[in-house]
């Protein structure tokens, strides 16, 4: 008979995940067994009886190891819940999650191997491309189109979609931002990839038109964060987990289950250095963060310039993250279908808001892959504040 590790006294930290089948056991937990093993192993004992109960006992710290919520056995318990799923979709995860693991070693790896430098091309943007974004999208067309589970692949470093072979085609749309913040390349701040997944209307008439539909179609987003740690934060628009790699096993196990954005945050996140050439209701939201007339305090300003760090950052500690219209970017900077939907995705998932200075982010419909749109998403209260000004200036029009 198996006992449950608090039967057997050992400490456990389950943070709010709760669900009687699966219950994860946290990387906490894993290293609270691993120091009791280092613990047992730095006392070590001349006994050989002694000697053998602590062989045993390392060995219930490993089995307990392999009970562990990895991001495929949670999508695995997803796709249960869909009677009619045949498994497309969990493929389809699974190599994107193979696509993350590979740019989150070559990441790792950058310094090291020289990978840092310019490309010497420029990408649709106009801007220079590295050679890890170069690398990074090659590492995701290539594992979308060995899944056979894709259709239509919109890159941000592509200028034209993707329509994949038909031999090797499936239902589903993804579009992503191989490396996001590559300007943070050089300097080893946080980066990732961001991606969103969409089901291709008809597969026999396979256009454009599947991938230029409302955020709020999309099936499932995320993005993986290339930092301290490597973290996917993933929905498939039922709540949102966040799962961690651990390098040992080469899994991403779910650290981050459930997550909720707090209804009102103390952090706002803007490039300030735009600040001249903002609209009227952007400068009041700021001004009002800075100098509160309400008599709350001030908030914080946090930015790394990394999309990804600073959506994960608000996404957990609430806040809100702006990269509005300004002078001279009428239609702002991040770009709708690869940034600004898989976002607005995961904040509304997680019980915040996205707005786009006119509406709801994940209603606009694009009509070019490459189209940027204002943005501001985060806790609910927040977003709500900036909604209201907007309202405000609409109604003095
Ligand atoms: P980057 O240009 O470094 O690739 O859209 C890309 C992005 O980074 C976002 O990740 C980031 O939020 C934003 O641009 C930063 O823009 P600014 O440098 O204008 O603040």
């Amino acid at each position: 008979m198996t006992t449950k590790p608090e039967q057997r006294g050992e400490a456990t930290w389950r943070g709010s995940f709760d669900r009687s089948a699966d219950r994860p056991i946290s990387l906490l937990v894993l290293i609270s067994s691993a120091l009791l093993s280092y613990k047992r192993g730095s006392n070590i004992s001349s006994s050989p009886q002694a000697r053998e109960k602590q062989r045993i006992m390392d060995h219930a710290a490993d089995a307990h190891r392999t009970d562990l919520m990895t991001i495929t056995r949670h999508v695995l318990n997803e796709q249960t819940k869909h009677a009619e799923s045949r498994g497309d979709f969990t493929i389809l995860l699974s190599h994107i999650v193979l696509g993350c693991k590979f740019v989150c070693s070559a990441v790792n790896k950058a310094g090291l191997a020289k990978l840092i430098g310019l490309a010497g091309e420029t990408n649709v943007q106009g801007e220079e491309q590295k050679k890890l974004d170069v690398l990074s999208h090659e590492v995701f067309v290539n594992a979308l189109i060995s899944s056979g589970r894709t259709c239509i692949l919109v890159s941000e470093e592509d200028e034209e979609a993707t329509f994949v072979d038909p031999a090797l085609r499936g239902k589903y749309c993804v579009v992503f931002d191989p490396l996001d913040g590559s300007s943070n390349i050089d300097c080893g701040v946080s980066i990732g990839t961001i991606f969103g997944i969409y089901m291709v209307k008809d597969k026999n008439e396979v256009t454009i038109n599947n991938v230029l539909q409302p955020g709020k179609n999309m099936l499932a987003a995320g993005y993986c964060m290339y930092g301290s740690s490597c973290t996917l934060v993933l929905s498939t628009g039922n709540g949102v987990n966040g799962f961690t790699l651990d390098p040992s096993l080469g899994e991403f196990i779910l650290t981050h289950p459930n997550i909720k954005i707090p209804k009102k945050g103390k952090i706002y996140s803007v490039n300030e250095g735009n600040a001249k050439n903002w609209d009227g209701p952007t400068a009041k939201f700021v001004e009002k963060c800075k100098f509160p007339k309400d008599g709350s305090s001030p908030k914080s300003l946090r930015y790394i310039g990394s999309m990804v760090a600073d959506v994960h950052r608000t996404l957990l500690y609430g806040g809100i993250f702006l990269y509005p219209a300004d002078k001279k970017s009428p239609n702002g900077k991040l770009r709708v279908l690869y940034e600004v939907f898989p976002m607005s995705f995961l904040m509304e998932q997680a019980g915040g808001q996205a707005f786009t200075g006119k509406q709801r982010a994940l209603d606009l419909v694009p009509t070019k892959i490459h189209q940027r749109s204002p943005i501001f998403l985060g806790s609910y209260d927040d977003v709500e504040e900036i909604k209201a000004l907007y309202a405000a200036e609409e109604s003095h029009a």
